[in-house]
């Protein structure tokens, strides 16, 4: 059985959306396009809370329901958080996103149904820069958009 999530992005300058798709238990695709940013990398995370009331601030931290440190999308179960997506790249303004990621779901315990996307105004370090912040948040630095993730048709 396929499932599938959308993720509308909104902020000061920075917009886009983002659609995912699930076949079964597997791995969720993620793709899309975010617009408006510098050129460069991005962190782009799955955050705790679909609560935007105070804007991308309420969603609260990473995803995180393994209670482990910050890391890359490739490090190992107990490693990096759930969502932890890593970083996309802006080129002339725009990112396109192309994840495929095991951690998170559109079903089950690790859902991300009705939890926030982020996107950030400055590269995630993967948990490896050795900033105060690398192991909480990567250091990706302010919240330049972000949209709580809804189910789709
Ligand atoms: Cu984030
Ligand atoms: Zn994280």
């Amino acid at each position: 059985m396929k499932t599938k999530a959308v993720c509308v992005l909104k902020g000061d300058a920075v917009n886009g959306t983002v659609y995912f798709e699930q076949e079964g238990n597997g791995p969720v695709t993620l793709s899309g396009e975010l617009t408006g940013l510098g050129d460069g990398l991005h962190g782009f995370h799955v955050h705790e809370f679909g609560d935007n009331t105070n804007g991308c601030t309420s969603a609260g931290p990473h995803f995180n329901p393994d209670g482990c440190s910050h890391g890359a999308p490739t490090d190992a179960k107990g490693e990096r958080h759930a969502g932890d997506l890593g970083n996309v790249t802006a080129e002339g303004g725009v990112a396109k996103v192309d994840i495929k990621d095991s951690f998170i779901s559109l079903t089950g315990e690790n859902s991300i149904i009705g939890r926030t996307m982020v996107i950030h105004a400055d590269p995630d370090d993967l948990g490896k820069g050795g900033h105060e912040l690398s192991k909480t948040t990567g250091n990706a630095g302010a919240r330049s958009a972000c949209g709580v993730i809804g189910i789709a048709k």
